[in-house]
């Protein structure tokens, strides 16, 4: 692994000394978030997790090497660079062999961060079931990852530009745990509730941290998706990102958008669409899942 792969020294020797490490992904930077703002948040994000007792590893690919802690320079690296990849599973091997810069997606992230022996990730939202996929095939492989690879996932639910509740579905089939932190509703991203229950409703970091614990002991593989709803006073109403959703989705159609450019032409339409006040929502929710990530890691035995 070693030969593809650099952990920066704060992250290596955190993990050397049993302290906690929280992985984050970098396609948000890349493809999810406009520059400057995509930097400044990914920095604050850090320092969220910093604050709440554990070290950060941004994780990314640069000059196809994967990287376990990008520093400052490296976030604005790919934050700027042109021909930076979209890295799922799929685009691994060829990103490293060809010695390409990419940014990491939920999956891809997952996969790094378990190479790393890094347990606890965090990020904005998770792909998932589009809508329509009956027809067009479109299931985010964040699922599929989901299911194989032992790493907990905390996120801030799934963006309606999914269906939600086909998502779910797919989890259940693919023996997730799907948790939500301090709700009965499991979150839409934006909004604090989907309108789908959540079976498993967790209170406290601790006891999230305990359930990741048990499931590994178990020897039952897979990650464990914990939904943490965005902060009240930061929702947008859950009509009104529908509104936006459906005219973005509209135009992806007409577009004939294909593939693995489907979700980001989504996100910029919807932000495009919104005049930034989405953009707003994202940042603080990430920073809310970073608090929260952060405290699970840090009760993690
Ligand atoms: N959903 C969001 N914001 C994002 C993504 C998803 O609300 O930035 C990114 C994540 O990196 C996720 C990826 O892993 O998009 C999923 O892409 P796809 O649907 O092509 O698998
Ligand atoms: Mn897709």
């Amino acid at each position: 692994m070693e030969k593809y792969m650099d952990i920066n020294p704060e992250v290596r020797s955190a993990m050397e000394e049993g302290r906690p490490v929280v992985a984050l992904e970098s396609t948000i930077i890349a493809h999810g978030m406009p520059y400057p703002k995509n930097v400044e948040t990914a920095l604050a994000v850090n320092e969220m997790i910093r604050n709440n007792g554990a070290v950060p590893a941004t994780i990314g690919i640069i000059n196809g090497r994967m990287k376990v802690g990008l520093s400052a320079e490296e976030i604005e690296y790919l934050a700027t660079a042109k021909n930076v990849w979209k890295v799922s599973r799929r685009d691994l091997p060829y990103v490293l062999s060809n010695r390409l810069d990419g940014a990491t997606t939920v999956a891809g992230t997952m996969i790094v961060s378990h190479m790393a022996g890094i347990r606890v990730f965090v990020t904005g939202g998770i792909g998932g079931v589009h809508r329509g996929a009956g027809e067009s095939f479109d299931i985010s492989a964040d699922l599929e990852e989901l299911k194989t690879t032992d790493v907990a996932v905390v996120c801030a639910g799934v963006k309606s530009i999914l269906d939600i509740g086909a998502t779910l579905e797919y989890l259940e089939t693919a023996g997730v745990p799907v948790i939500t932190f301090g709700s009965d509703d499991f979150p839409a991203f934006y909004s604090r509730k989907s309108g789908f229950r959540t079976d498993c409703r967790i209170d406290s970091p601790k006891e999230i941290a305990e359930l990741i614990s048990l499931k590994y002991s178990l020897g039952l593989r897979g990650g464990v998706l914990v939904g943490c709803p965005i902060p009240e006073e930061d929702e947008i109403p859950f009509e009104e990102m529908e509104r936006v959703i459906e005219a973005a989705l509209q135009k992806c159609k007409a577009l004939k958008i294909t593939g693995k450019r489907i979700t980001p032409f989504l996100l910029d339409e919807v932000k495009a669409m919104t005049s930034g006040s989405s953009l707003e929502a994202n940042i603080k929710l990430v920073l809310n899942n970073a608090a929260l990530g952060a405290k699970i890691a840090a009760s993690l035995k």
